[in-house]
């Protein structure tokens, strides 16, 4: 079975590409950008992204909408994270938290699925935001967050032991375990 990967982030579809393989599932990207609401919530996001997508994109597709919620900072960057990665990066937010300490933080990933109908699966990892950037894995703010359980930083993890734990990972479980259930791939 082959899976249209819709995204323009290379780090995203190597954690699928990686999660599916055991499944016997590829994953291959359609680099489309599409627009991204504001909204408050990743699922309105996604929703409006797949309804926009079904009507350019021939057959079944997914995307993934995820955001970093730090707590002291009241959710933010949360649905704006990726243009906040774009503009201030983790330094900023390692700035904004600078003599805070209350560091918790969460990430959270929506796997949208689009096959005639929206099907719509969710995961969290929670942790916090580490004092200074580790590790040269991963992409986005995975150097600054250490989920809970783990001394180490999504950034010094392998794809496989990331998708373990993570808010994507969790999210594609989600997902697979629906795949197997309704298409009994
Ligand atoms: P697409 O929308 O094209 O898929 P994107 O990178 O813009 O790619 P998002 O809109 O979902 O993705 O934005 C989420 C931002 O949060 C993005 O800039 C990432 O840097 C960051 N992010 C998402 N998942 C992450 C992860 O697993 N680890 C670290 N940062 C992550």
């Amino acid at each position: 079975m082959e899976l249209a990967f819709v995204t323009s982030n290379p780090g995203k579809v190597e954690e699928a590409r990686r999660y599916f393989e055991g499944f016997g599932v590829r994953v291959y990207q359609l680099k489309m950008s599409y627009p991204e609401i504001q909204a408050d919530t990743l699922e309105e996001v996604a929703k409006y992204a797949v309804e926009w997508l079904s009507e350019r994109v021939e057959g079944p597709f997914f995307l993934d909408d995820s955001g970093l919620f730090v707590e002291a900072l009241g959710g933010f960057p949360g649905v704006y994270s990726a243009y906040v990665y774009r503009t201030i990066g983790y330094w900023g937010i390692l700035k904004l938290l600078a003599g805070e300490s209350n560091r918790r933080a969460f990430f959270k990933s929506v796997v949208a699925y689009w096959d005639g109908k929206l099907h719509l699966f969710t995961g969290e990892v929670h942790g916090r935001i580490t004092n200074e950037p580790r590790g040269t894995g991963g992409f986005g703010f995975d150097p600054i967050f250490v989920p809970d359980g783990f001394d180490k930083t999504f950034a010094e993890m392998t794809t496989e032991e990331k998708n373990e734990i993570s808010h994507r990972g969790n999210a594609l479980r989600a997902f697979s375990n629906w795949l197997k259930e309704n298409l009994k791939y």
